[in-house]
């Protein structure tokens, strides 16, 4: 059996209809073996307008239902994504290609983000305001905000659909998903998980949750639509900035979580059994390919040499494989251009003056994780290469470890490995780190769901998951409310007719 008629098998397990798959659609591929598997059907211009429509209907139903009962029907999404839990995880591993941990991992950041947005819905909390007017009320109140698009990578092809529907359901927006050309069977298998959800709530308006299948066609027509009220796109920077701009042209609202570069600090009093641990999960697991793996080491110089001593050792007995097998850590990169990018990233790094330590080398989409000596931040370091290649450099001062930490244009994750607790709570401080995450003794990855994530500059400024990051979902909304018999104008203001 390939890879792909596994893959196959899991979709009809888990609902998908056989009126999903059309030869004439987009191919699949599973990055285990290559292998091809039935093509599925897509999205033209008329499905597109139509999904808009009847989003646009579903909205005006779904925000008249009081927040904790649309709760309800995320309540059933978390119990339906537990009892598929084996099933879509194992199809995350065929088609992205994640070892089975980490796809596990992934459906259960989609029940965690469930659970969240479930106790969301009874809070979603507004403010009360004094009046400067005798007899008035203010009060500041969040409502549902219209359909929301959700454009997903295939690194996290099914829980950032999840972070993202799960708070905009309970915000009562209609969600519209375009997933990565990618990954569309873990698209496609998730939506039929969510079919069970809505079947078993009962009344869910049609067209609340919708999927289209596509290529950036697709995505272009949603985010040009008025009728898109946010636009939550996570990919690239380049994406990212074509799908702000379309929507700035329209004024509407964008949420972006694009590319990172996250960095390590190591001091000298850094407990290097936890370092090592730490840097060989962020920088090779998922095989380099989430957007908070580690891509720069900045070790203290007293330091690097042993630390790096023992990152060569850990690299060179990595067990890199079907990430199906037991024991391996570091599966396939999604595809051939995906493999290719980490040979030309390589390629470059020695350009410009790198030294590789270990690791560089491939065998098809299977690459041997490498770390690569850098003379400075040159172009390539800049640069995201989603591929696990990670670059260490060296520092004599910790301003300066914090400065080479945020001289890259992207700024999601960050983190620093110290005993020091000035070094740390300064890396923490208004002059510290300038992203979105920033941790202690922590990797740079692997976020729970509870904070907001996201990050600055080129990462796109926008805030998903935890923490109140559901305000992105809703319109906020200034209420006066005068229970005089008087009507006093603010600010003093005289006006008798
Ligand atoms: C991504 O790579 O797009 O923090 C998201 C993490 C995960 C999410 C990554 N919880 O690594």
């Amino acid at each position: 059996m390939t890879a792909s008629q596994d893959a196959r098998a899991l979709l009809t397990r888990l609902g998908v209809p056989e009126t999903t798959f059309a030869p004439s659609g987009l191919p699949t591929r599973s990055p285990i073996d290559g292998s091809t598997g039935d093509a599925v059907r897509t999205a033209d211009a008329a499905t597109t307008q139509a999904a808009l429509a009847s989003a646009t209907t579903a909205f005006d139903a779904w925000r008249r239902i009081p927040a904790p009962r649309r709760g309800e029907l995320v309540r059933l999404l978390g119990e339906e994504l537990r009892a598929s839990k084996d099933d879509l995880a194992m199809l995350v591993t065929l088609e992205a290609g994640k070892i089975v941990s980490e796809g596990l991992g992934e459906v259960q950041e989609m029940i965690d983000i469930c659970d969240f947005a479930v106790g969301l819905s009874r809070q979603l909390y507004g403010l009360t305001l004094p009046s400067e007017r005798p007899g008035h009320h203010m009060r500041e109140t969040w409502q549902p905000l219209g359909p929301v698009a959700v454009i997903s990578a295939f690194n996290f092809p099914v829980a950032v659909w999840a972070w993202n529907a799960a708070l905009a359901l309970v915000c009562g927006d209609p969600v519209i998903w375009k997933p990565s050309e990618k990954t569309p069977q873990t698209a496609i298998a998730t939506h039929a998980v969510m079919q069970r959800a809505l079947a078993r709530f009962g009344d869910a308006p049609e067209g609340l949750v919708q999927l289209l299948v596509g290529g950036r066609e697709v995505g272009e027509a949603l985010a040009a639509d008025p009728r898109v009220a946010l636009v939550s796109a996570t990919g690239s920077t380049r994406m990212g900035k074509a799908v702000a701009t379309t929507v700035a042209g329209r004024l509407g609202r964008s949420l972006l979580e694009l590319g990172g570069n996250n960095a390590m600090i190591v001091t000298p009093s850094a407990d290097m059994d936890m370092a090592v641990r730490a840097i060989a999960f962020s920088a090779v697991g998922t095989a380099g390919q989430r957007c908070t793996t580690l891509r720069r080491l900045l070790v203290h110089e007293d330091v690097a040499e042993a630390l790096i001593e023992r990152l060569a050792k850990a690299y060179a007995n990595l067990p890199i494989g079907d990430p199906r097998q037991d024991g391996v850590l570091v599966g396939p990169l999604i595809d051939e251009d995906a493999a290719k990018g980490f040979d030309t990233a390589l390629s470059q790094a020695v350009e410009q003056g790198g030294e590789i330590v270990v690791g560089g080398t491939r065998d098809g989409s299977y690459v041997r994780p490498a770390i690569v000596r850098m003379p400075t931040q040159s172009a390539v370091v800049q640069h995201e290469t989603f591929a696990p290649i990670l670059y260490v450099l060296t520092w004599k001062t910790f301003d300066e470890a914090v400065a080479m930490q945020n001289a890259v244009p992207q700024g999601l994750s960050s983190c620093v490995f110290t005993d020091s607790v000035r070094d740390a709570e300064a890396f923490l401080s208004a002059w510290g780190s300038d992203c979105g995450i920033a941790n202690v003794n922590i990797g740079p990855s692997g976020a729970e769901i509870g904070g907001a994530f996201g990050g600055e500059k080129d990462t796109g400024g926008g805030r998903e998951s935890g923490s109140d990051a559901w305000k992105s979902y809703m319109r906020r909304q200034t209420q006066t409310v005068n229970f005089s018999t008087a009507l006093p104008l603010a600010q003093g203001v005289k006006f008798e007719v």
